[in-house]
């Protein structure tokens, strides 16, 4: 997989082909605001390297993802929304309704939570 997909929408966002409200960026990841919100604070986080979700993530990935999670605290930091608290969701997958194939941390706040996050009755196993 290449480093930079040029058929993909946020690798257009990392490379500033494609504008994008950024909150935060370094030599690793970017953070900009979701357009579709869904809570009063909602920022993804994506590693400048194309990866397609989670479930892609190589071992030679393991600093992108220690990059990402280390980008959390200080893209809440400038967003106002570290000390009240927020959440880092990485939809993966057709269950979780993953739509960009490009590896993202939703980091969402500004607001109370819930929780569990989904509608409905838990299921219970076992
Ligand atoms: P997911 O469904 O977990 O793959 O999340 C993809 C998110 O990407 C979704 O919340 C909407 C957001 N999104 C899609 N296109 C754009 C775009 O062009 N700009 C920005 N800022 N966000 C986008």
């Amino acid at each position: 997989m290449p480093f930079h997909d040029p058929d993909c929408l946020f690798c257009k966002i990392a490379a500033g082909e494609v504008p994008a409200d950024i909150v935060y960026s370094d030599d690793h990841v970017v953070a900009f605001r979701d357009i579709q919100p869904v809570a009063d604070e909602h920022i993804l986080i994506i590693p400048r390297k194309h990866i397609a979700s989670l479930s892609h993530l190589e071992e030679g990935d393991l600093d992108i993802a220690g990059h990402i999670l280390s980008a959390a605290g200080k893209t809440a930091e400038k967003a106002g929304i570290a000390a009240s608290g927020y959440r880092l969701v990485f939809n993966t997958g057709p269950d979780a309704l993953q739509s960009v194939f490009h590896i993202h941390g939703h980091l969402i706040g500004g607001q109370k939570m819930g929780w569990p996050p989904f509608p409905g009755t838990r299921v219970q196993h076992g």
